[in-house]
């Protein structure tokens, strides 16, 4: 098989760059070794940022979305048995967020992709790239069991952190950046009608609690556990009274329960590979960068790499310059890190650390009473929980 690029991985970096190519008249073929079944109902995030938003709109890939999804102008931060709201409108001149899952923003683009776009298949597992620093990349790779070959002009790596693009980067190359927590988070999701009609990120000395939401009758929450939890070990009672406890506040709010129809434990961790780009082979979303979920930026930084790279490779083809592709790393890692500091900055504000000593938990207290009485504080987690808007050249990508 030839095409100009070779996607590796059809989750949301993938799939989104496949479609802005195709937007733009770029060939791709994408390569996903899960089944479409496992891929549309792998559950992850929940929120898009407004930049997310408007290029999956600008994608036309935003029609359900604007029907379904539940636009969110604020976030509620619980701690002291008390709340604060952040509203991010009046903080951010107008922005917002968008709870729509990506289960969802994968099945729209896959659907799309299957109709109108390349050639993208599942099953299809790469087993590496070849030749990609001094010439036209090479992807072997196996489909329902035969082995086959994806020559093309440039190699993406969508493939997320266990895939196999990144080690085709030199170890003399490479450098990695990491944190791991010593927790993870065990999430659920309930068939009852969210408790707030904004998600509520709440810090206790039992641990952090999350409450979101999928759709106004399903529930989506999560509570810190520690690192090595099985899920199986939480039974559904259990979960609920923990929800409570972490969740409950002064003034007479209560947790509506309901039946759990999903389990799982996500670890938490912080995670760069630099550069983001060798030769003619190209990282982008969870395959470059992890962060701890709590800021809410996975996906939408996946969203900004390929954009950018989308962005990139149609200035190449209409111009001839390579130039944008040659600042491909640097443009996405500014980006990436002050996501990095955003989510490390959540997270330890609202989680308990094991190891914390009283003068830590005091910080932490002070930070949080910081956010609630000064607008300055407030408006730079407003700023950054939205996030950091796209150009608008980049935006429509085409
Ligand atoms: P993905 O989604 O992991 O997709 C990678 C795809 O590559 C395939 N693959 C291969 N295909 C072919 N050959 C190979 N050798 C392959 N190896 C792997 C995999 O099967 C898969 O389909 O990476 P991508 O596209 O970069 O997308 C990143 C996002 O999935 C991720 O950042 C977010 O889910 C993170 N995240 C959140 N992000 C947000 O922006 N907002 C949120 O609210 C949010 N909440 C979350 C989250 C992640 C969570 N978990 C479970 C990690 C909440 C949770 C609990
Ligand atoms: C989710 O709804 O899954 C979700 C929302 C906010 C986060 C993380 C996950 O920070």
């Amino acid at each position: 098989m030839r095409t100009t690029v070779g996607i590796i991985g059809a989750g949301p970096a993938g799939l989104l760059l496949a479609r802005l190519l195709h937007r733009a008249g770029i060939d791709s073929v994408v390569l996903e070794s899960r089944d479409r079944a496992y891929v549309e109902h792998r559950h992850r995030a929940g929120i898009l940022e407004q930049g997310t938003v408007d290029v999956l709109r600008a994608a036309g890939a935003g029609e359900r979305m604007d029907r379904e999804g539940l636009r969110h102008d604020g976030i509620e931060l619980r701690f002291a048995r008390r709340r604060h709201r952040i509203d991010f409108p009046a903080l951010t001149g107008g922005r917002s967020v968008m709870v729509y899952a990506q289960t969802e923003v994968c099945k729209d683009l896959i659907a799309l992709q299957l109709t109108e776009g390349g050639p993208l298949l599942f099953e299809a597992q790469a087993l590496a790239v070849e030749d990609a620093a001094d010439g036209r990349p090479r992807i072997p790779f196996r489909h329902r069991g035969r082995a086959d070959v994806l020559e093309c002009d440039y190699a993406v790596g969508c493939d997320g952190f266990w895939g196999v693009a990144r080690r085709a980067f030199p170890a003399a190359l490479s450098r990695v950046f990491e944190r791991t927590y010593p927790y993870a988070w065990l999430g659920v999701l309930a068939d009852v009608a969210p408790s707030h009609d904004e998600l509520v990120y709440a810090r206790h000395d039992r641990g952090f609690a999350l409450l979101s939401m999928r759709s106004p009758s399903v529930s989506r929450l999560y509570l810190q556990v520690p690192a090595d939890t099985d899920a199986g070990r939480w039974s559904e009672p259990e979960i609920w009274d923990e929800l409570e406890r972490r969740l409950e506040t002064d003034d007479g709010w209560r947790l509506a329960r309901g039946p759990l129809t999903q389990k799982s434990v996500t670890p938490m961790r912080s995670f760069v590979h630099e550069p983001m780009r060798h030769g003619r082979l190209f990282l982008a979303g969870d395959a470059a960068h992890i962060v701890p979920p709590t800021g809410a930026k996975g996906l939408n930084l996946a969203v900004g790499d390929v954009v950018t790279l989308a962005h990139a490779l149609a200035h190449e083809k209409e111009t001839g310059s390579s130039d944008l592709l040659d600042a491909y790393s640097a443009t996405c890692l500014r980006r990436v890190w002050q996501a990095e500091r955003f989510s490390c900055d959540m997270t330890t504000l609202l989680h308990s650390a094991p190891d914390a000593t009283p003068f830590d938990v005091r910080l932490q207290q002070a930070r949080l009473e910081r956010i609630a009485s000064s607008r300055a504080a407030e408006t730079d987690l407003a700023e950054a929980y939205t996030g950091f808007p796209l150009g608008r050249r980049q935006i429509s990508a085409r």
